[in-house]
């Protein structure tokens, strides 16, 4: 498959100053050769240009001018895809990026596949899939923490360490294997041990790696987290607090807000999806009601809730619903309206102490902090930020730790291996053939493998390289 010529626009669709189709492949000289035609005593015909250079010119498409180009000719191998790389800038318009993305087409390039020119990076070896997987996280990236952990990722630092990982593993696996070759030879006590001890090094290192699966899936899609309250309390205006803007529609009539409103914020280098909710009371209209249906689904699908209450008004039975609703998921109690007269009185339970109590089935709501706000001057809002990051963010990460983040396929390959290790560490302890102790601990090796992309299926590299978008 990669002795074809794959290109594809580069830029995003639509109106802007400058559009880029890129080109990949054995033809792409000879294919920009038959599209280009050069301008001016610096420029040159493609094929007979150095590498790394640019130059000036029109592509021609059946004899007319279909747009003035900048073109780039970089030669393989120093190219992002170890290919002979073209790149054409032409402008921006829709139109223009169109016609000369045909015209390389018709020249004999074929259209490529999302995220092809990154595959072909992989199959070239100018990437592990690792770090493939980083250029998708750097396309997506939302916060300036995410982008750090995806430029380290891109870099290496989390295959350097599996690469570690297995290599020790394999060490460990060749030992193995020599001693089923000789079977009259029993392996030696302090050998056994030491092999013991290396396979459980690699079982804490797994573990430690497991363990930044869940901060690595919040940096790379955030967490959503539900603003509910009884109407009026003043969600919307908290809302469009933190998101520094207004968003949401704020009003005193009770039920201003129908539908859920979803927007991300960046608290603290962390993507929280904020979702406003409609208030989820025993329902007027149809409407309303649709709403609150929308509210519920929302809420349930949330990782957080900040809880709002209105300090100017009594304690209700429907703040108590709201109480031991999502009693399971973690909860921010938001007092808001503080400059108002206080009318607020919380029941007992909710007191500050409770916040450390563990939680029971059945109990009412342990919140894991309380804020005091004022959502209409933003006073409190940064106080609420830490309580947000603090929350979801475990802070048991070493700071060494965030450039190795692993995402849920990391994730699903290192539970596989560490289970395989530990069967293998449970046959050699219990002195199994030798056979099934290499034949976990190839499974495992294999399963760590599978994220540098050392072991691979084509079902796996679809999977992912098809989460890419087109040019990437
Ligand atoms: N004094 C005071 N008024 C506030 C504060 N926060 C919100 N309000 C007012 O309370 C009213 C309701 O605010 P919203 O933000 O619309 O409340 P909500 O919870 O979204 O209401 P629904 O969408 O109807 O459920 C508005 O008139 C706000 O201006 C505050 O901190 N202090
Ligand atoms: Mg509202």
């Amino acid at each position: 498959m990669l002795d074809d010529t794959i290109a594809a626009i580069a830029t995003p669709l639509g109106q802007g100053g400058l559009a880029v189709i890129r080109l990949s492949g054995p033809q792409a000289l000879a294919i920009a050769d038959r599209s280009f035609l050069p301008v001016g005593k610096t420029s040159s015909q493609p094929s007979a240009a150095p590498t790394h250079t640019i130059h000036y010119g029109r592509i021609v498409r059946q004899g007319g001018t279909v747009d003035e180009v900048l073109l780039s000719v970089m030669r393989a191998p120093r190219t992002f895809t170890r290919e002979d790389v073209v790149e054409i800038t032409c402008h921006g318009g829709i139109l223009a990026a169109k016609l000369v993305l045909d015209t390389v087409l018709e020249n004999g390039a074929r259209l490529a596949e999302p995220g092809e020119f990154t595959k072909r990076a992989f199959l070239n070896g100018r990437l592990d899939l690792a770090q493939a997987e980083a250029v998708a996280d750097l396309i997506h990236t939302r916060t300036e923490l995410s982008l750090a952990a995806a430029n380290e990722q891109l870099a290496g630092k989390l295959s350097q360490r599996i690469n570690q990982l297995r290599e020790d593993m394999m060490k460990t696996l060749a030992h193995i294997e020599a001693h089923i070759d000789f079977p009259d030879e029993d392996i030696a006590p302090d050998t056994r041990e030491q092999l013991l001890s290396r396979l459980e090094g690699g079982v804490a290192f797994m573990d430690e790696l497991l363990r930044t699966a869940n901060e690595g899936q919040i940096l790379r899609r955030g967490i959503r987290a539900a603003i509910i309250g009884r109407p009026n309390t003043g969600k919307s205006s908290l809302l469009n607090q933190l998101l520094g803007h207004d968003r949401a529609i704020v009003s005193p009539i009770a039920g201003t807000t129908r539908d859920t409103i979803e927007e991300t914020a960046n608290i603290r280098g962390l993507p929280v999806v904020f979702v406003d909710t409609a208030g989820l009371r025993a329902a007027a209209d149809t409407l309303e009601q649709e709403g609150i249906r929308r509210s519920r689904e929302t809420v349930a699908r949330a990782e957080l809730i900040l809880h709002v209450f209105d300090v100017s008004e009594p304690f209700t039975s429907e703040d108590e619903n709201y109480m031991t609703q999502f009693a399971h998921k973690k909860r921010i109690l938001v007092r808001n309206k503080v400059d108002l007269p206080q009318r607020l009185e919380l029941p007992s339970e909710v007191g500050r102490d409770v916040l450390i109590a563990p939680r029971r089935a059945g109990d009412s709501p342990p919140y894991q902090s309380i804020v005091d706000v004022c959502a209409l001057t933003g006073q409190g809002v940064e106080a609420l930020k830490d309580s947000i990051k603090d929350l979801v963010w475990a802070g048991e990460i070493k700071a060494g730790m965030l450039q190795v983040m692993i995402n849920s396929r990391h994730q699903d390959a290192l539970r596989r291996a560490r289970e395989a290790t530990l069967r293998t560490l449970e046959a050699l302890r219990g002195d199994l053939t030798l056979e099934l102790v290499a034949l976990d601990l190839r499974i495992a090796v294999n399963a760590v493998g599978e994220i540098v992309g050392k072991t691979t299926t084509e079902d796996l590299l679809d999977s992912i390289f098809s989460q890419f978008c087109i040019g990437k």
